[in-house]
């Protein structure tokens, strides 16, 4: 669009000198145009009718010069469709054009210029055979376009980030004969459970609420929201219950936000939402790909891996140093503010594992039987060593179960707390007061709005210092390590906790503390650092690994929430998920635990309620929090250790 416009610009130039020539004038005006533009694809927008008569907006784009018959390349998205063809090949497709590909975009039923409603579901039920979904649009898409398109090889596969990542896992559920590889990045796989909009339970507020009105305010348009306060941490706060969400704004306008708070418990209906739950093979070649620092959807790729299970033949699982859907920049060579061992991580995945994927698949001789094109069934880009690893099988067998036990004096180590710590203690805890009314933030304040994305992409690496301090954040810490420690495998923590209150949030986070290199500790250091860079240094850093979040009305039952016991201690369990990252000699590990990660998470009233979504002012009170580490209530980080 921008060069467009700077050749209208020019023409308006040369229009306003015709009043009084001069020499420049004379020049402009016998000198030849500059050749128009042109792209390197053919584009054609179509509306391809699905089995209920509904037509989706769909854009075709085909190479150019395309001589000989290519696979189609397809996307599915809520998002909105290209208006015009790429001026060049966009950089994140650049490894896959060069095998050629018809590249297909289509919009979701609902969304944009596409007919039907956007529902905003994951659910697709596959008993009900006069059902439409995602499934059924994907097949009816695939069915249309292997008939319709000139010139293609017959074979289509099909890939995407996040909600265009779900449409591609869906396709496993119901795959057109056509369809020989799906490439899901970073999709949801159980809201409830976990991804976008809750954690087991717990309830994402500013994603769910900025979401739901981006994709269901206006048909023909993502709308952002601009609240009335620069911080929008000022503003959830200021909003009080949440029942001020329809009462003051949407007024039940926005379908994805009354689910929500209509359905506060793992129910039918989140179930039904559960998709992921009905797949029990690879049916396609799949690759699936995570980010290990994806503030969005970080669980669902390693979901929808694990239940297509490790025996498919070609069943693959990518994870790296990622925000959501990051490993399309055109580097990812950096992490916070340190680079990756000269590795540009973004731009190998796509020419070494994405390209080669596709390639097999699509273009490969299929009479010959398609050969898997990696000899690996799990590849990470592992953080700390920064070096690409893979392995035959997940979690590897080398990884031992290893217990990081949290101490009463504030420490952290692999030895369990014993009686004598907690006689000089003269307690079995550590407590902290967590006050509703001052919640502890989830990232550095001023807080942007979730959407477009701008700090949100990244507050996942972001430095923890900027709470460490707090009397509601409790720390433990360990002495530098002596040797590397390896982590690879799903992570868990397990609290033994007890809250004064009668519901409650527990936040876990593992860090990776860099060490000081002592560089700026001078005072003879002359000039300094030049403004702005002196933030910019991994020097004592606080690196999140693993972070996560607990509410206690769920610890019984995901279906039938439950009070808890004011002061009595129980078991926390915190799943960490999957990681792969080697915390350096010298470095300390660290962990922080707190009550409220606001506004990305609801704050929790403290005093047990029907539906927190109900809540009335007066249930917000403050709790005293109590985290043990005694013998018999070892709160302790379960780690995968590989020697
Ligand atoms: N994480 C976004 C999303 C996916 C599916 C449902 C709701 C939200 C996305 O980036 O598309």
């Amino acid at each position: 669009m921008g060069a467009w416009r700077w050749a209208l610009g020019l023409a308006l130039g040369v229009g306003l000198c015709l009043g009084a020539p001069g020499p420049a004038a004379v020049a402009a005006a016998v000198a030849p145009k500059p050749p128009a533009p042109v792209s390197p694809y053919s584009y054609q927008q179509v509306m391809i009718p699905m089995r209920d008569g509904a037509r989706l907006q769909t854009v075709i784009m085909a190479p150019a010069d395309q001589t000989v018959p290519l696979p189609i390349l397809l996307r599915r998205t809520p998002y909105g469709v290209p208006d015009k063809p790429p001026l060049k090949t966009p950089s994140d497709l650049e490894a896959l054009a060069k095998d050629g590909y018809i590249f297909v975009v289509q919009n979701l039923r609902g969304r944009f210029k596409s007919e039907g409603s956007f529902l905003l579901t994951s659910a697709v039920d596959l008993k009900d055979r006069r059902a439409v979904n995602e499934a059924t649009d994907a097949w009816d898409t695939i069915d249309w376009l292997v008939k319709h398109v000139p010139n293609t090889n017959g074979r289509v596969g099909i890939y995407g980030v996040s909600y265009d990542g779900m449409t591609a896992a869906q396709t496993l559920l119901l795959p057109h004969p056509a369809l020989k590889a799906v490439s899901e990045q970073a999709s949801p796989a159980d809201q409830w459970m976990n991804d976008d909009d809750h954690r087991y339970g717990a309830f994402r507020l500013s994603p769910t609420f900025e979401y739901g009105v981006m994709e269901q305010a206006k048909k023909t348009a993502n709308t952002h929201i601009r609240f009335e306060t620069y911080d929008a941490y000022q503003w959830y706060l200021e909003l009080g219950p949440l029942s001020n969400i329809n009462a003051k704004y949407l007024h039940g306008g926005i379908p994805h936000w009354n689910n929500a708070v209509d359905h506060p418990d793992y129910d039918a209906y989140w179930k039904r939402e559960a998709w992921v739950d009905q797949l029990r093979s690879a049916p396609v070649p799949t690759l699936n790909v995570a980010g290990f620092w994806d503030q969005e959807d970080p669980w669902g790729p390693w979901r929808i891996f694990a239940n297509a299970g490790q025996g498919a033949a070609a069943n693959f699982m990518v994870a790296g140093p990622w925000c959501h859907g990051c490993w399309r920049q055109p580097k990812g060579d950096t992490l916070a503010y340190q680079s990756l061992g000269g590795h540009e991580t973004s731009r190998e995945f796509r020419e070494t594992i994405e390209a080669p994927f596709f390639r097999a698949y699509l273009h490969g001789d299929e009479a010959a039987g398609a050969k898997p094109p990696f000899d690996w069934r799990v590849s990470t880009f592992q953080t700390g060593a920064n070096q690409w690893r893979t392995y035959a099988e997940w979690p590897p067998k080398a990884a031992m179960a290893t217990s990081l036990y949290l101490h009463l004096d504030g420490s952290l180590s692999f030895d369990p707390p014993s009686a004598d710590e907690v006689a000089s203690a003269g307690a079995s805890y550590r407590q902290y007061v967590s006050d509703p009314a001052n919640p502890v933030p989830y990232r550095q304040r001023p807080i942007s709005p979730v959407y477009p994305g701008g700090d949100w992409r990244t507050w996942e690496s972001a430095d923890q210092r900027f709470v460490d301090h707090r009397p509601d954040v409790l720390t433990f810490v360990s002495a530098p390590l002596t040797q590397d420690l390896t982590v690879t495998g799903a992570l868990a923590a397990q609290l033994f906790a007890s809250t004064s209150g009668t519901d409650s949030d527990f936040i876990v986070k593992l860090i990776d503390v860099y060490p000081e290199d002592g560089e700026t500790a001078a005072w003879d250091v002359g000039t300094g650092p030049a403004p702005g860079q002196y933030a910019q240094s991994m020097n004592g850093y606080q690196l999140p690994i693993a972070m996560e979040i607990r509410r206690g009305r769920y610890n019984q039952s995901y279906e039938h929430p439950a009070p808890l016991v004011p002061n009595q201690p129980s078991a926390w369990d915190i799943p960490l998920r999957d990681h792969d990252h080697v915390f350096l000699k010298g470095h300390r590990l660290m962990v922080q635990i707190q009550s409220s990660w606001f506004p990305l998470y609801d704050r929790n009233p403290q005093t047990f309620v029907a539906s927190i979504y109900k809540a009335a002012a007066s249930d917000f009170v403050p709790a005293t929090q109590r985290i043990y580490a005694a013998p018999g209530l070892a709160s302790r980080i379960v780690l995968p250790v590989v020697k």
